[in-house]
């Protein structure tokens, strides 16, 4: 039966991971996959990881199961972290928060909650979004849809189509919305942008589901979540999906959590009792390494601190290197604008090249991004930045 299977696509990020590996120039640049790395090129386990996984060494004294929702303690620090420590959902009892294997996992435990929930409910996304969250959602049976976003030609959002769309979107619908650092496009809502999602959701009775995989990489913790925290103060219900692969570098250990805001406590045990039953059917409990670890960091003040800095030196890295490209682009004679790099946040921005300049700036310069020219910008370095102003310089001039 298995020689009846029909070849599926690869996902093209995770291709060109494998591509650049295998390319044996020593001047190769990578700038595909959305993980950071430091000016050696480098993605390093974090300070504060290596101790707190020491003290996990230290203390762990039993491997026994832990339950459907995964840690505890992780999942409240997981709901302060987002949240902020008073929010009012967190005061009445509003949330239910499962950790989960990744972001991806939140997602896919929301979808085949949203599914439950509302079997008939479309789930509408940015265009464009995260590829993943597409196959995602049709894989848990969801239909999707696509609202207006980001503006190819002005490289900023559009606005007004956006607010349109969202305006027509029925009720008992689901909007995902990033919360920071919109991958891939790096154009985030403002905060008046997001008072007016608010008002939209609210009026059209639509849920929105946030995905904040990148909290602290735009503007800080606090201020890359300003805009969730404002609209889970207006509206009933809300699901949230973080992921603390990039903030924390754990990419690899696979942590995230699903939090879903319900209209009052008794509506969250409801939802909790659901939330966890989908977990179970998908695959029972989740790991615990990742969750432990952010849980000690969170649970030591100087670990904390320590983590705090180490995000600051991530995030201060690739804003540094956004105005550091539009500086080198200008040096290289590049007249095109390129300023839009600056206003953009989070670990991408589309360059705007077309696709014969992307694939010679893989063929001749083994300079590696996504076929859209989205670049994570946390690929470039001292050694590399020079290298690629000029090679880009080139393309451009045809
Ligand atoms: N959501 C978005 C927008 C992402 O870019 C990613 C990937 O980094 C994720 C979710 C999920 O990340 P992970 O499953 O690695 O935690
Ligand atoms: O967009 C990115 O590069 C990150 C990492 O299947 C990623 O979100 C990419 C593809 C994938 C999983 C993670």
């Amino acid at each position: 039966m298995f020689a009846q299977l029909k070849p599926v696509a690869t996902d093209p990020i995770l291709g060109l991971m494998a591509a650049y590996r295998e390319d044996p120039n020593p001047l190769k640049v990578d700038l595909g996959v959305g993980v950071y790395k430091d000016e050696q090129g480098h993605t390093a386990v974090l300070k504060c990881v290596k101790e707190a996984e020491a003290l996990r060494l230290k203390q762990e004294d039993s491997k026994t199961y832990i339950g459907m929702a995964g840690d505890p303690g992780f999942n409240a620090h997981i709901e302060k972290l987002a949240f902020g420590s008073s929010h009012p959902v967190l005061l009445a009892n509003r949330v239910t928060t499962a950790h989960t294997p990744g972001g991806t996992g939140a997602l896919r435990v929301a979808a085949e909650f949203i599914k439950r929930a509302n079997p008939d409910a479309t789930i509408w996304v940015t265009t464009p979004t995260w590829a993943n969250h597409i196959s995602m959602f049709q894989a848990a049976g969801l239909k999707v849809k696509e609202y207006a976003y980001y503006d190819y030609d002005t490289k900023g959002l559009k606005t007004e189509q956006m607010f349109a769309e969202l305006a027509q979107v029925p009720a008992g619908d689901v909007v995902l919305v990033h919360a920071c650092c919109h991958n891939p496009s790096g154009m985030d809502l403002n905060f008046e942008q997001w008072q007016r999602f608010t008002e939209l959701a609210l009026e059209r009775g639509f849920t929105p589901l946030v995905d904040m995989a990148y909290q602290g990489f735009g503007s800080g913790l606090d201020e890359d979540a300003k805009g969730l925290r404002y609209l889970a103060e207006r509206v009933a219900e809300m699901i949230l999906c973080s992921s603390c692969s990039k903030n924390f570098g754990l990419y690899r250990e696979r942590i995230g959590a699903v939090s879903v805001v319900s209209a009052d406590s008794k509506v969250m045990e409801l939802a909790k009792v659901n939330l966890l039953s989908v977990v179970r059917s998908i695959y029972s409990m989740p790991p615990a390494h990742g969750a432990i670890i952010v849980s000690h960091i969170l649970d030591s003040a100087e670990l904390t601190a320590l983590w705090h800095q180490e995000l600051a030196e991530m995030r201060d890295r690739i804003n540094s290197y956004r105005q550091l490209i539009i500086d080198k682009f200008a040096a290289e004679g590049i007249t095109q604008d390129f300023s839009f790099i600056a206003r953009q946040h989070g670990m991408f921005s589309f360059l705007g090249i077309n696709k014969a300049q992307i694939d010679r700036l893989r063929e001749e310069f083994s300079i590696y991004m996504v076929g859209s020219s989205r670049v994570s910008i946390a690929g470039l370095n001292h050694t590399n930045i020079d290298y690629f102003a000029k090679a880009v310089a080139t393309v451009l001039k045809g």
